[in-house]
């Protein structure tokens, strides 16, 4: 399996690629990865340094691709974090071209750009493009709750709205929704997921862990797209990705660390070590 993934990448730490390539590696995937900027740690410091890369740039590393004769191999692409809006176009582009090479590929579009308590992350603009051209385009989103919010105009307080609110987002064009983290109002001490692929929906519910961290939806997003296209069932890729994660941030809690501990973590992106099975809901 092979996935072109075009997110951001840090020496320092782990979000974006710097979260995807690893965990698709070891659960046996080839990842293509395209970076969007090069930082030196994630911007959740507060500072950073490093390039925003020029979209031209990473539009020539996908011609490359393209003239290397190996996109129609590509079984998904797999867009995140966006450094500058104008990088939109190169993005759906490449979709488009995938798609086009290799009819069975998916696009999947994590829609980076905020999280609940943090706000909006992103250059203006980034929101509206994964609103108005991205989501639309592609078959499958990971949003977290604030991003689903922003990408439906509604507030989630319980689940009944946010399957509302997964059901307009399927409206937008995709068929499969990963809402990758929900904290209802009913039951403060769970996190939890939920997947919507067509009249199907099912949540799986995790301990809440108190801790701060970047990046673990990024590597959600790796995750639960490398179970979906292995075993095209939503809801074991939904338990599977959920229980991975849920070992992550408890290696990570344990450790007292700023950044996910994926390599100590990494037997579980295959064999968690405890299973979260995904409850049906319709
Ligand atoms: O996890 C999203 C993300 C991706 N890439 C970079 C980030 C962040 C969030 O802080 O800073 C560079």
């Amino acid at each position: 399996m092979n996935i072109l993934s075009i997110q951001s990448s840090v020496a320092y730490g782990h979000v974006g690629n710097s979260a995807a390539v690893f965990p698709l590696q070891r659960m046996g995937v080839s990842v293509w990865p395209v970076i969007t900027v090069h930082f030196s740690n994630h911007t959740g410091y507060g500072e950073w340094r490093g390039p925003v890369l020029p979209a031209p740039e990473i539009a020539e590393v996908i011609r490359g691709l393209e003239e290397r004769g190996v996109l129609p191999e590509c079984d998904a692409v797999l867009s995140g974090y966006m450094g500058d809006a104008s990088l939109g176009q190169v993005i759906a582009a490449a979709a488009a071209k995938v798609k086009e090479l290799n009819p069975q590929a998916v696009y999947c579009c994590d829609p980076v750009m905020g999280d609940t308590g943090r706000g909006f992350f992103v250059r203006p603009g980034i929101p509206e493009f994964m609103r108005d051209v991205a989501v639309p385009l592609a078959d499958v989103i990971t949003p977290n709750q604030f991003e689903l919010e922003f990408l439906t105009g509604m507030r989630i307080e319980g689940l009944e709205s946010a399957l509302e609110a997964a059901d307009r987002a399927r409206a937008l064009g995709p068929g499969l929704i990963l809402v990758t983290s929900l904290l209802l109002q009913d039951e403060r001490e769970k996190m939890r997921m939920l997947a919507v692929c067509g009249e199907g929906a099912w949540i799986v519910e995790t301990p809440l862990l108190p801790l701060t961290v970047n990046g673990a939806g990024d590597a959600t997003a790796a995750i639960f797209l490398a179970r979906y296209l292995k075993h095209g069932d939503p809801a074991e890729a939904l338990s599977g990705t959920a229980s991975a994660i849920h070992a992550i941030l408890e290696a990570t809690h344990r450790a007292g660390a700023r950044e996910l501990q994926l390599v100590p973590a990494q037997e579980s992106f295959v064999n968690p070590p405890r299973w979260f099975k995904a409850r049906r809901l319709r």
